[in-house]
């Protein structure tokens, strides 16, 4: 037997939100900014391991609660106790007509087990609201009530808590169905462990999967960024000349923005979200540009990162992008020529063979900078999709503005969080920059330099992801 969930409350609360999020399914039901987007009842069952767990029941919102109330008090319904009054109302002529929507609500009271009361706490307790609970209490069934839209302090929560409290209802559970929170789930569910005792086991099966699968993915999130990390590390373009041709050079950009989209698909599939719900609409990652292009000199400026080599390889070669010779960077071998021909004391031949060794063949890479974008652009969305509830309708737009947000203080702190995160990953790039096998292959999950990132990766993402509940 499962609990049977009735999801009610004010139009446009947010109650069709609440269940696509608990179901994590974006295809349940209509979501929209207007009221009275639900006409009709409808339901969804959440298993596990095959086995029904719980029936959520969407509603439509009730629309006239005031009139409601008022007409129960009316004869011939106030003349019923309790629920008493609900069948011969949905059996008057007032259930086909004004009450309509209401009606649909009422029906199913009597067929479930708890019903969750969602609230928007933007708005304040107004009578319409209190006269519904009232008349959603004369069921006698167990009320939750689900604080709605609590990821943005409302100047209404206190008065909703005290009134709430007023009605004996004080196991009341925040939510946002939009910037998911696991801690506020768990504390739903946990009321119902509470209200229905008999299903505690299966509650907290259900709880620790939910765990288990977030986990599970948040790993499997790290390796897809450790993957491109590599393969963007390890790519090179061997070019015809030097300095670079532009083909060549928007060649090799392509290359690398192709393997951003693809990591981005992959991840976006893995959190179960569509591309037009993360992307906006007329946004196409076949084209290569995800909003800000990492190749262009002010998103690597906007993330706080400098171009060291674009700067010193000249105007020729774009931002982002260094040139090898021979296996070294540019930078690297400029030094070591100047080394050689400080202190070398070889002969003209040998210093020449070596020279053009050095210098012979020229290879387009990704420069530091570049690697750095991808990897804080793919931390900052899987941030995102973590705390992404599948009822959010807005597109992610990936920019800087989380680090931007921050306080100065707090700013200064994530810019050397940035500079440190550079530091502690340029070993690992340089050392995949001398094995370009790496870019048309996976590295076994057990590989050093995989291994590596992923721990510099999984060490950093709590603290790149800065969107903590604030009330
Ligand atoms: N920010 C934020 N937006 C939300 C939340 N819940 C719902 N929304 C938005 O609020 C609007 C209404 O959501 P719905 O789920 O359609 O509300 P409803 O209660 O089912 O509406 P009706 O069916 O018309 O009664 C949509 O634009 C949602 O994206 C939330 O917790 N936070
Ligand atoms: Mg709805």
């Amino acid at each position: 037997m499962s609990i049977s969930l009735l999801v009610v409350g004010h139009a446009n609360t947010g109650k069709t939100s609440l269940i696509r999020t608990l179901l994590r399914q974006q295809s349940f039901g209509e979501i929209s900014n207007q009221a009275g987007t639900t006409r009709h009842v409808e339901s969804a069952v959440l298993t596990l391991a095959g086995q029904t767990l719980l029936t959520l029941t969407d509603t439509p919102g009730f629309e006239d609660s005031i009139g409601l109330w008022e007409a129960r008090q009316k004869a011939p319904f106030a003349a019923y106790q309790g629920a008493d009054w609900i069948t011969p109302f949905c059996q008057s002529h007032l259930a086909n007509d004004e009450f309509e929507q209401e009606a649909k609500i009422l029906k199913q009271l009597d067929r479930c087990d708890i019903i969750l009361y969602v609230v928007d706490i933007r708005q304040a307790p107004l009578g319409k609201y209190l006269d519904e609970l009232t008349l959603l209490a004369s069921a006698s069934k167990p009320i939750v009530p689900i604080l709605n839209f609590s990821a943005a302090p409302s100047a209404h929560l206190e008065a909703w808590r005290k009134v709430l409290a007023a009605r004996h209802l004080h196991a009341v559970v925040r939510y946002d169905s939009v910037a998911f929170y696991f801690e506020d789930e768990k504390r739903l569910y946990q009321s119902l462990q509470s209200l229905m005792p008999d299903h505690y086991n299966d509650i907290d099966a259900l709880l620790k999967s939910r765990e288990e699968a977030a986990q599970s993915r948040r790993s499997a999130a790290i390796e897809l960024l450790a993957n491109l990390q590599i393969k963007a590390a390890s790519s090179r373009k061997r070019c015809a000349q030097h300095p670079p041709l532009a083909s060549d050079m928007s060649e090799f950009e392509n290359q690398i923005r192709r393997l951003e989209s693809q990591f981005i698909r992959a991840l976006l599939q893995l959190y179960a979200f569509r591309e037009e719900d993360v992307l906006p609409d007329n946004f196409s990652i076949q084209s290569g540009a995800w909003q800000q292009d990492i190749f262009a000199l002010d998103t690597l400026k906007e993330w706080g990162l400098n171009t060291g080599a674009s700067a010193m390889t000249g105007a020729a070669i774009g931002a982002g992008i260094d040139v090898m010779t021979g296996g070294l960077s540019l930078g690297a071998a400029t030094t070591i020529g100047a080394i050689l021909g400080a202190s070398w004391q070889t002969s003209r031949h040998y210093k020449d063979t070596l020279k053009s060794k050095l210098t012979g063949r020229h290879y387009l890479c990704v420069e530091p900078a570049t690697l750095g974008v991808l990897c804080l652009r793919g931390l900052a969305l899987i941030g995102h999709l973590d705390q992404r509830g599948h009822a959010s309708q807005q597109a992610y737009y990936l920019d800087t503005t989380a680090l931007n947000n921050t306080a100065s203080d707090k700013k200064e702190a994530q810019e050397k969080h940035v500079k440190r995160l550079i530091e502690t990953l340029t070993p690992i790039w340089k050392n995949a920059q001398q094995h370009p096998e790496w870019a048309s292959q996976e590295l076994a999950a057990d590989h050093a330099s995989k291994q590596a990132l992923i721990q510099v990766l999984t060490d950093t993402l709590p603290q790149t992801n800065q969107s903590k509940r604030t009330t």
